[in-house]
C-alpha cells in the first residue's frame, strides 16, 4: 500500500516535541553558548541525525561550514543539471564554486597515470546530498549481514535495517502519464517503504517524470548480456543479476531535489528548537580529562573564534575527507601521523583516515540515434518547450536525473581470465554482493544521425585497493590531504579489464544495430583491442563514482583500524560519535545516500534509547 507524500509529512508533524516558539531564532548569533548535542557538518547524515534528536526535545546545534544551496539559484534544485552541474567536473583544472564545493584537489593517483582530480564535496547545507545525482537504492541483505559481523552486532543486519530505511523515506509511485513511455514500465517492491503515514520520513523518494530514450536501449542493452528487468527494484536487498529504473531523491510535487536540507532541515526549522549555525567552520572537537569531548571550537565568516559547549555528546559528521581530519587535528589518529605535526595525541588510534575504499568507473561510448537527457539539455530548440514542460508540469528532461543501472558478480566467462589470488580476494565477498555496477549515460550527439553520444559504463564496486586520508598541517586551513589509492591493487585492475570486456559485449547485441551509428567512438575498437591497452585506457581514463567511504571505519578491534564501535562511538574517548560515510566499515555496493540517512536515523534512535 502507498501513501502520499503528504501524508507523510503530517505524521511528521504529529513527532515533533515541541512546536518552534514565534519570536525565537532558529540562528543564533556568534558566540560561546551550550547545547546538549553539538553536531559538526550539516549534511546528508548530520541534519538527519540533528533533525531527530531536536524532534525528541533535545537542545541540539549544528555547525556547517557552508551556507543555503539556494545561492546557487536553482543549480541544486533543478533535477536535469544533476549530472551537468559543473562541481562534477574529475581533472584538475575544475571550476571553482565556492558557494557548493570544498574544492578538494587528490594526490596524483599513482594506479591512474599520475593524474590529480577534483573529489567534489557538498559545502553547503545538505551537504553532498545537495550535489549529488539523486540515485536512491540499498545495498544487498548479505552486505548488511557483513556490516553485523564486522561491528559485532546484528544490529546492522538487513532485517534490523530495514526499519530505518522506511522511517527516513517516503516513496511515490512512478507518474506513468508524465513518463510516457510504455516500452519502460516496471514493477516494484512497495512493501519495503512506509505503510502507513505515521512510518513515513521526510526525504522524498520518487521516479523521474520523464523517460531518457536511451537508457530505455541501455536496458536492452543490458538485457542482451543477461541482465534484465528487475521486478522489484533496487531496494529490497537484492541487486545482482538485473537492471532497473532507479528511485530518486526528487520530490514529485515539485519536481525538484530533495535533500537532507530540502527534507530534515526544513521540516526541523518548522518544529523544533534545532540551532543552525551555518557558514561556521570547526577547526577542533574539545576534551576535557578524561577524554571525553566537552564541545567544539568554532569561526563563523572567519570571525574570532569561539566555543560551542556539549553537556551530552558531539557527533562529527563532516564527511569521508572532513571527519577523519577533524579528528586527527583534535589529537584522535595514527600517533606517527600527529607528533611530527605537534599535534598534542589525545588516542593514538591508527586507523582514523585510512581504509579509504573509493570505487571507479570507466565507458565504451557509441553513436545512436535517441535523444538523450544531454542532447535535450544541450539542444537551443529543445529550450524553450522542456522550460514550458517542466514549469508547467513538473515533466519533461528538466525534471528527470537520468537513472537506469544495473548489477552482476562477473559471470564466470569473465572470471576464467582472472588470477587465482583475484578469484580468492572476490570469494570473501558474500554471495549477492554484485562486483560491477553498469550505468546508463549519455552525452550530446554530433549531428549527422548522431543524436546522442551513449556511454555505458561499468563501476568496480569493492575496491581493494585503499587510499588515505592525513593531514598537511595542524591548521584547519590546510585541506586534508587525499590519496584515493586507485588501480594500486592488481585485483581492481583485473576485474576492471573484465567489466571492459563486457560493456563492449553489451554494445554488440545484436538487437541494438538499428540503434547504433558509426563506430565505438571511445575509447575505439581499434586503438584498444589487447589487455594491457584496456588496462591503460582504464589507468589513464576511470574516474571516481564518487562514494569514498570508511576512513573512520566501524569494526570491532581499533589497533586492526576500527575507529568507532557498533554504536559509531569513537574508541578511546567518550561523548564522541562519528555518523556519516567515513564511518561505513567498507564500501557499500552501488549508491550509498539511502544507507547513510538510515544509518543516522538508526544511531538517532540510539542515542534517544540511552545507547
Ligand atoms: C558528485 C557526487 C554524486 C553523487 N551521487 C550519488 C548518487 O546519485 N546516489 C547516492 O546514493 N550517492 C551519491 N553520492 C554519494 C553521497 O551523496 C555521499 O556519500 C553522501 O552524501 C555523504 O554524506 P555524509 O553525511 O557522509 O557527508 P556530507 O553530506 O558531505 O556532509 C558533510 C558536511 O560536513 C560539512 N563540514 C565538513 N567539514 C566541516 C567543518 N570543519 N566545519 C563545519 N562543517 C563541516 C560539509 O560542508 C558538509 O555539509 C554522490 C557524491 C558526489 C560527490
Ligand atoms: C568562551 O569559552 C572559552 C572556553 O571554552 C573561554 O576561554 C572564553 O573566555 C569564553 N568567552 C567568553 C566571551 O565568555
Ligand atoms: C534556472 O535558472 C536560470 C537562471 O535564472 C534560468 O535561466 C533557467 O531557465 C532555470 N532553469 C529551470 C529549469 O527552471
Ligand atoms: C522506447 O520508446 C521511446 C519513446 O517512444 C523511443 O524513443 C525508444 O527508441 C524506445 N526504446 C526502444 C528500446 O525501443
Ligand atoms: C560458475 O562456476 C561455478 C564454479 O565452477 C559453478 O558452481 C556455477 O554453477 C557456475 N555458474 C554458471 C552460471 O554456470
Ligand atoms: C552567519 C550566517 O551567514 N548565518 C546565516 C544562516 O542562515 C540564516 C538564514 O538564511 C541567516 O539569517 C544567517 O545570517
Amino acid at each position: 500500500m502507498l501513501f502520499s507524500p503528504a501524508a507523510g509529512v503530517l505524521a511528521l508533524l504529529t513527532l515533533a516535541g515541541a512546536v518552534r516558539c514565534s519570536g525565537s531564532s532558529a540562528f543564533p548569533s556568534p558566540g560561546n553558548a551550550s547545547y546538549e548535542y553539538v553536531v559538526i557538518g550539516g549534511g546528508t547524515a548530520g541534519l538527519a541525525m540533528a533533525a531527530r534528536l531536536a524532534a525528541a526535545g533535545k537542545s541540539v546545534a549544528v555547525v556547517e561550514a557552508g551556507g543555503w544551496p539556494t545561492e546557487m539559484g536553482n543549480l541544486t534544485t533543478v533535477p536535469g543539471y544533476a549530472f551537468s552541474n559543473p562541481v562534477l567536473a574529475p581533472v584538475e583544472a575544475f571550476p571553482s564554486i565556492p558557494l557548493l564545493d570544498w574544492e578538494l584537489l587528490s594526490q596524483p593517483q599513482t594506479g591512474a597515470s599520475n593524474r590529480r582530480v577534483h573529489y567534489a564535496a557538498g559545502k553547503t547545507l545538505g551537504g553532498t546530498s545537495a550535489v549529488n545525482t539523486l540515485a536512491y537504492h540499498r545495498a544487498t541483505k548479505q552486505t548488511h549481514q557483513r556490516w553485523a559481523s564486522i561491528a559485532g552486532h546484528a544490529s546492522y543486519t538487513w532485517d534490523k535495517m530495514l526499519k530505518f530505511f522506511v522511517k527516513s523515506t517516503t516513496l511515490t509511485p512512478p507518474d506513468w502519464t508524465k513518463r510516457a513511455s510504455p516500452n519502460a514500465t516496471f514493477t516494484y517492491d512497495s512493501t519495503v517503504f512506509c505503510s502507513s503515514s505515521s512510518s513515513c520520513g521526510p526525504l522524498q523518494v520518487s521516479y523521474s517524470n520523464w523517460v531518457d530514450p536511451t537508457s530505455t536501449w541501455f536496458a536492452v542493452a543490458l538485457k542482451a548480456i543477461g541482465l534484465g528487468l528487475s521486478s522489484v527494484g533496487f531496494n529490497s536487498g537484492v541487486l545482482s543479476g538485473s537492471g532497473a529504473y532507479t528511485t530518486e531523491t526528487i520530490d514529485p510535487a515539485s519536481a525538484t531535489r530533495s535533500s537532507s536540507q530540502t527534507s530534515y532541515l526544513a521540516w526541523a526549522l518548522q518544529n523544533t528548537q534545532l540551532k543552525v549555525y551555518n557558514r561556521t567552520l570547526a577547526s577542533k572537537i574539545l576534551f576535557t580529562s578524561g577524554n571525553k569531548a566537552s564541545g567544539v571550537r568554532v569561526t563563523t565568516d572567519g570571525a574570532a573564534a569561539y566555543t560551542l559547549t556539549a553537556t551530552k555528546e558531539v557527533i562529527l559528521s563532516a564527511g569521508t575527507f572532513h571527519s577523519p581530519q577533524l579528528l586527527m587535528l583534535s589529537g584522535i589518529g595514527p600517533q606517527k601521523l600527529l607528533t611530527p605535526l605537534n599535534i598534542p595525541v589525545v588516542k593514538d588510534l591508527p586507523g582514523v583516515g585510512q581504509n579509504l575504499q573509493d570505487p571507479i568507473f570507466f565507458s565504451v561510448q557509441n553513436g545512436v540515434t535517441t535523444p538523450s537527457l544531454a542532447s535535450e539539455l544541450a539542444d537551443p530548440n529543445r529550450v524553450a518547450p522542456n522550460l514550458a514542460s517542466y514549469v508547467n508540469n513538473r515533466a519533461g528532461p528538466y525534471s528527470s536525473a537520468g537513472g537506469y543501472i544495473a548489477f552482476e558478480k562477473l559471470p564466470n566467462s569473465s572470471r576464467a581470465a582472472l588470477s587465482a589470488r583475484t578469484l580468492s580476494l572476490l570469494a570473501t565477498l558474500p554471495d549477492d554482493v554484485p562486483e560491477i555496477e553498469y550505468l546508463a549515460g549519455s552525452f550530446a550527439g554530433t549531428g549527422n544521425g548522431v543524436t546522442t553520444i551513449g556511454d555505458l559504463s561499468a563501476a568496480v564496486l569493492n575496491p581493494f585497493s585503499r587510499g588515505s586520508v592525513t593531514l598537511a598541517s595542524a591548521s584547519i586551513a590546510d585541506a586534508p590531504v587525499i590519496d584515493m589509492g586507485w588501480l594500486t591493487d592488481p585485483a581492481d585492475a583485473e576485474v576492471a579489464v573484465a567489466a571492459f570486456k563486457r560493456l563492449r559485449q553489451a554494445w554488440s547485441a545484436p538487437a541494438l544495430a538499428s540503434w547504433k551509428v558509426g563506430p565505438e567512438v571511445s575509447p575505439g575498437a581499434e586503438a584498444v583491442q589487447t589487455d594491457e591497452q584496456m588496462l591503460d585506457y582504464i589507468r589513464s581514463n576511470a574516474i571516481q563514482i564518487w562514494h569514498a567511504s570508511a576512513t573512520c571505519a566501524m569494526g570491532t578491534d581499533p589497533a586492526a583500524g576500527a575507529v568507532v564501535d557498533w554504536r559509531a562511538k569513537v574508541f578511546g574517548v567518550d561523548r564522541l560519535r562519528v555518523v556519516d560515510a567515513s564511518a561505513l566499515p567498507f564500501a557499500l555496493p552501488g549508491h550509498p545516500q539511502a544507507t547513510i540517512y538510515a544509518f543516522a536515523e538508526k544511531i538517532a534512535a540510539s542515542i534517544l534509547e540511552g545507547n
